[in-house]
């Protein structure tokens, strides 16, 4: 692979499973970042038209716009051989992804009220303000989360956990590291930065976490990434 180039927003999003496939290998791409103020200050045409959504990933010099990022998840675990040993490990490893799915969904109302709706991501200063906090601005959400909906999400994953490792794996899915293990990382990085006494209930998740932070390359990336909320 090379011609590589990852054109998304500062944040993790859904940005951050490709960069993290990637890192984990040592593959050189280029981690476009776009200030959230530049796509949304009528600027968006130098990146693409109005019918452009991001991620827009450029492989071998081709530029790809709308893909879809779970596509690309896919094809980058596949293409650093990061995507299971078998097919039924790639049942458990798209199984993780679900779930990876349903805990955004979770992390982003936190940081976008329907209030704000539309309103919020058009102004500049609002996102230049969200993007120094550190704390939610809907606490709502953010108690409903930390009271309820992250332990229930989290207590699923803590048991398809454990029960993989009654199997003799070692990692999410499997005895390799993998897409299930970075999927399983990001999904629970919000909830890690916002509620960590969540986790203290879930050994199986911390361990999980532990070893994706462990990975030799990709350890470098999670020490020096920028702090973002989502
Ligand atoms: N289903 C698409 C969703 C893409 C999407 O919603 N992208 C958002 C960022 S996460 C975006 O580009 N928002 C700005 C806009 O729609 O103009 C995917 O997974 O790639």
């Amino acid at each position: 692979m090379n011609g590589l180039k990852l054109t998304y927003f500062n944040i993790r999003g859904r940005g951050e499973i490709i960069r993290m496939l990637l890192y984990t290998r040592k593959v050189t791409f280029d981690d476009f970042r776009v200030p959230l103020n530049f796509w949304f200050d009528g600027q968006k045409g130098k990146i693409g038209d109005r019918h452009v959504q991001l991620p827009i990933m450029t492989i071998n010099g081709v530029e790809y716009p709308n893909i879809q990022s779970v596509p690309l998840f896919y094809y980058f675990a596949r293409e650093c051989d990061l995507y299971g040993q078998s097919n039924l490990e790639r049942l458990y490893i798209d199984q993780f992804l679900r779930y990876y799915e349903d805990m955004i969904s979770l992390d982003v109302p936190m940081f976008v009220t329907p209030e704000l709706g539309r309103k919020a991501v058009i102004e500049r200063p609002f996102w230049e303000l969200m993007y120094r906090k550190t704390k939610p601005i809907n606490i709502d959400a953010l108690e409903k989360n930390r009271k309820t909906m992250y332990p229930r999400m989290f207590s699923y994953v803590e048991k398809l956990i454990v029960m993989n490792a009654k199997r003799g794996w070692e990692f999410c899915v499997g005895k390799k590291f993998g897409l299930a293990d970075i999927a399983l990382h990001v999904a629970t990085q919000t909830a890690f930065q916002e509620a960590p006494e969540v986790f203290h209930k879930f050994p199986g998740i911390r361990a999980m976490r532990s070893l994706t932070e462990e990975q030799k390359y990709l350890k470098v990336y999670l020490d020096t990434r920028p702090y973002t909320p989502l």
